[in-house]
């Protein structure tokens, strides 16, 4: 009998559940993404079609006709993830558009034919599902020291279950978080945040949170305030506190590299940042200017950052967001100086048009660039290591940072958090946002289609910037967005510098706005309860139409519609100038219209195709037979909300 005797799996943990199978190749990199004790077999037996070459590990498998293969989490395109290329590395894209292969995430777990595929592995995996033989898929995993564990069989419900055993319960946020959320790139000071409370409290539309971007800090420090913008900032959380309402400020990886400033000169002396080849600091341009990335790859470092956070709590703050932690780099300052030398070189002389290109992209691409990721040391047991092994791991150990501090000091379910890098095992320590999207109709669908992909990795607490982050919003995209919003746990309405004011109140017609959210707070109950039972059990809140019909063909393929709970379907409007849809019931289903405190539709449907209308104030959904929801009054916070059921939703 071989035990677990590496530093990865812990023997103190319990054994895993029946059923799963772990392959271990050279000394993997302790991801702690697993919580179960489990055997480690040989990669020599691993089932699957495989070899070594140039430093990588490859493996594939044939695709049958009809199999849908699901998975990967936060990622472009499709539930089914058959027919394209795509990437586990975590990228800072503000552009989400079909011909991308890889967000913010890495969630490297795969579900088909009944059985799951999780690969331990932080760094890059490139997987053709499908894409260069639609018959074949082939995973190319980008380095040796990898845990591969296999789920095995039975129904796709069966093997997210299992899996989630082996990764340990998803990460839930304290009530009010479910409450709706106000965001934007930035609400500058305290005047602007009262007036979006005022905005909401007039338009008597709910509000629970409104988060603080970079702008709050001084010079974009992590953990201070800037204090012409917030000249008291604790008694400023606790004026608005007292109006129900809970500030949410973001957190960023790097640290400003700044004499003075305190945690940068501790974090430096200590040596807690990511390092060169040479040993001496990385240094990276992002908002602050220069900064150190801390590694939080670290125990000693994440404890150390995990620390500052106290310095918001004790003021009050119990919500936070962690964004740029890809970690997204504008510019390294060795890349930075290597394009001005090009450029000094260049001046004067007649450049032809390559050679333009050149001096061009030389900046332009000094963002995110694969070669300052690979000039990035993080220290593991001791002994420096590049941090292209272990890229993936960076995003998620910040949030373990923050989650664990908060954990430790609060208790559970106590803090708001939520990351925008991740990878499978941060989904205990936070939740995540589906980052920069765009106010796009498509991104209604992107974000309903990352909503059971993300389930399935652990990721419960999450969804997408509602009307949509970059670009100028419209009041139709963002009522239709906000009512598949209504159901996604993060609700939170959010939108870039520059953009179109976004808050429901600047908008005609506040009282639509008003009858959206008010559904969402008369099912809070419900929702919280489907959560909690989802981290429970290991299941998923939203799932494709497939796992629950499995042998009906056109469910299948359904890709614009869900299954939530137990109990119903939901099915949103994703087009402009749409007064309805076309919806699939794989069943006979009721279909019921909520509109503030009104049930506007209530009508039984046959199983097949329908067109159902669906006005702008109006949030759709499809209740099984012999299943109920229940429904509360609707409040202006979730502190003011009386949990008690008025009205039960049921055919
Ligand atoms: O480079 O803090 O995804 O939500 O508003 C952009 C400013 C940095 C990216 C986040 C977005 C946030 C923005 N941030």
């Amino acid at each position: 009998m071989k035990t677990c005797k590496t530093n990865l799996i812990n023997d103190s943990f319990p054994p895993a559940p029946e059923g799963i199978t772990r392959y271990t190749s050279g000394q993997p990199i302790a991801t702690d993404a697993a919580v179960c004790c489990i055997a480690a077999e040989s990669i020599n037996d691993f089932p699957y079609e495989h070899c070594f070459e140039d430093g990588r590990f490859v493996f594939s498998f044939p695709l049958e006709k009809d199999e849908i293969v699901y998975g990967l989490g936060e990622a472009p395109r499709g539930i089914n993830k058959r027919g394209w290329l795509y990437r586990s590395f975590c990228s800072d894209d503000p552009f989400h558009t079909e011909d991308k292969q890889a967000l913010y995430a890495a969630h490297n777990f795969l579900l088909h034919k009944g059985s799951g595929i999780f690969i331990d592995f932080p760094g890059e995996i490139r997987w053709d599902i499908g894409y260069t033989h639609a018959d074949e898929a082939v995973i190319t995993l980008f380095g040796t020291d990898f845990d591969i564990f296999l789920i095995g069989g039975g129904t796709p419900s069966d093997v997210v279950r299992r899996f989630r055993a082996l990764i340990g319960p998803s990460y839930l946020p304290p009530f009010w978080a479910l409450g709706y959320i106000q965001s934007r790139w930035s609400y500058h000071n305290a005047e602007a945040v009262k007036s979006v409370i005022r905005g909401y409290d007039e338009a008597q539309i709910p509000l629970d949170g409104i988060c603080l971007d970079i702008d709050y800090m001084e010079h974009f420090k992590n953990f201070t305030i800037d204090r012409e913008a917030f000249p008291d900032f604790k008694d400023f959380v606790s004026e608005v506190k007292e109006q129900g309402i809970h500030l949410i400020p973001i957190i960023d990886a790097g640290v400003k590299k700044e004499e003075g400033y305190g945690i940068y000169e501790e974090g430096r002396d200590k040596g807690y940042f990511c390092k060169n080849e040479d040993g001496s600091d990385f240094e990276a341009g992002v908002w602050p200017g220069l900064v150190g990335f801390p590694d939080f790859l670290r125990p000693e470092v994440r404890e150390w950052f995990g620390e500052q956070y106290r310095f918001l709590t004790d003021a009050g703050i119990d919500g936070f967001w962690n964004d740029m932690n890809e970690p997204s780099i504008f510019y390294s300052k060795t890349g930075l100086e290597k394009a001005m030398e090009k450029a000094v070189r260049m001046r004067g002389r007649d450049l032809d048009l390559s050679r333009f290109f050149e001096l061009k992209d030389a900046f332009v691409n000094l963002g995110n660039n694969p070669e300052d990721y690979a000039d990035i040391f993080h220290e593991i047991g001791g002994r420096p290591v590049n941090h292209l092994k272990v890229h993936n791991l960076y995003g998620a150990s910040m949030t373990r940072a923050a989650g664990e501090f908060f954990e430790k000091e609060f208790g559970k379910e106590k803090i708001l958090l939520f990351s925008r890098a991740s990878c499978i095992g941060a989904h205990r320590f936070g939740g995540i946002w589906f980052g920069d999207n765009h106010s796009w109709w498509s991104h209604i669908l992107l974000c309903l289609k990352m909503l059971p992909s993300a389930n399935m990795c652990g990721f419960l607490f999450c969804g997408a910037d509602l009307g949509g982050f970059n670009g100028n919003t419209t009041p139709d995209l963002l009522l239709r967005f906000l009512a598949l919003g209504v159901f996604t746990p993060l609700m939170r309405n959010h939108s870039a510098l520059g953009t179109r004011d976004q808050e429901c109140y600047r908008f005609d017609n506040p009282s639509d706005f008003r009858d959206i959210i008010q559904v969402r707070y008369r099912l809070i109950p419900y929702l919280y309860r489907t959560l909690h039972r989802a981290a429970e059990e290991g299941g998923m809140m939203f799932r494709p139409l497939s796992f629950d019909y499995p042998s009906d063909p056109v469910a299948r393929e359904c890709e614009t519609q869900l299954m939530l709970g137990e109990e119903c379907m939901i099915a949103p409007v994703y087009e402009q100038n749409a007064s309805g849809r076309t919806v699939y019931l794989p069943e006979e289903m009721c279909f019921i219209k909520l509109s503030g405190e009104r049930i506007t539709e209530k009508r039984i449907l046959s199983p097949g195709l329908h067109y159902v209308r669906v006005a702008l104030n109006e949030v759709p959904l499809f209740l099984k037979k012999g299943k109920s929801i229940p429904l509360c009054r609707p409040a202006m916070r979730t502190a003011l909300l009386d949990t008690a059921t008025t009205e039960i939703l049921s055919w």
